[in-house]
């Protein structure tokens, strides 16, 4: 076993009263990986809590243990032996999950795959090169001795089918494959995964769509849409996410990167960034206090709206001259 897989089972087997947090906003991967965790500190015979700021969505309540992901609530205890953050690039990612608890915990497991990952905590076990956070669960599980259930199953390949799109992105390996395959074996729903992970989606989103579209803009390689409170409010759409609006607009073919900002009802702005290689939009997204992935970023900027935009536009150009000046180089 690694080093870094032996000490969290030692941390885990320590441990009586477990918090696991995953980011705000949550996708597939982290909501597969929340999940998939805590499903395997129960085999262990752990007691395991699971927050997460917003929640759950519906499309997601097939994951076993969907009810027990929670915002911060009086079920919380008010100690904890061990944090287990999963797909959190730093930890303000976690939120008020993280922010309000009312004693420090004595021991802090970070476990991601995001490159912009700042190695909080006491224990990293940081992969960029996975697809996925639940990607590395699996290989850790599969050390720790945790037999891959059906339930197990499930959590992970969500993780794995989300983040890569349906096995789409460019960090999809053949072992991306082989863990997806034995998944399937333990017992995972590969078509239920799929449409409710990735096809699904409320009106809201389409409304979304609709209105990110009406507002788009093309300039300089730079696709871009904005949509303000009051449009968002009168949609009903309460999520941070782009509803893959963003990774729409990063498929134009006159696009180098694209972003799509979201005005929340607490004035701050989040931003969705997207691109397709050669270009990267992760030091972009770091730059501007979020973090991410090279394909896949965002931040979260302070309002008003416009003067968020134009912070973006100007970036985002910037972004595209400087990287396109290093690829004629090559
Ligand atoms: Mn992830």
């Amino acid at each position: 076993m690694h080093p870094t897989e032996q000490a969290i089972l030692t941390a885990v087997q320590q441990a009586e009263n477990i918090l696991v947090i995953t980011h705000v906003g949550p996708d597939g991967d982290a909501l597969g990986s929340i999940t998939a965790m805590g499903v395997a500190l129960r085999q262990l015979g752990k007691k395991a809590t699971l927050l997460c700021d917003d929640g759950l969505p519906e499309r997601f309540n097939y994951l076993p243990m969907a009810r027990q992901v929670q915002p911060p609530n009086e079920k919380r205890l008010t100690s904890y032996d061990l944090l287990i953050a999963v797909d959190c690039g730093d930890e303000t990612r976690m939120g008020q999950s993280f922010a309000t608890l009312p004693t420090a915990v004595p021991t802090i497991i970070n476990i991601d795959h995001h490159v912009t990952n700042t190695y909080f905590g006491d224990i990293q076990l940081v992969v960029p090169e996975a697809v996925s956070a639940t990607e590395i669960l699996y290989d850790l599980f599969r050390a720790m001795g945790v037999t891959i259930t059906t339930d197990l199953a499930m959590c992970l390949l969500t993780g794995v089918v989300t983040d890569t799109l349906g096995f789409r992105t460019v960090g999809v390996t053949a072992k991306t494959l082989r863990i997806a395959s034995e998944l399937v074996d333990a017992g995972a729903d590969l078509p239920l995964i799929t449409t409710r992970g990735l096809s699904s989606h409320p009106y809201s989103t389409a409304q979304l769509w609709q209105l990110g579209l009406n507002n788009m803009r093309l300039e300089d390689g730079l696709i871009w849409t904005k949509i303000n409170n009051t449009q968002r409010e009168a949609i009903g759409y309460n999520n941070t996410s782009t509803g893959g609006l963003v990774n729409f607009l990063g498929n134009v073919n006159q696009a180098a990167i694209s972003a799509v900002l979201l005005e929340m009802d607490d004035g701050t702005v989040r931003v969705g960034f997207r691109c397709n290689p050669p270009y990267s939009v992760s030091e972009l997204a770091l730059n501007l206090g979020g973090g991410g992935h090279p394909l896949a970023a965002g931040c979260s900027l302070d309002g008003p709206l416009d003067k968020a935009e134009a912070l973006v536009v100007a970036m985002g150009k910037e972004t595209i001259r400087q990287q396109q000046s290093g690829f004629s180089e090559d």
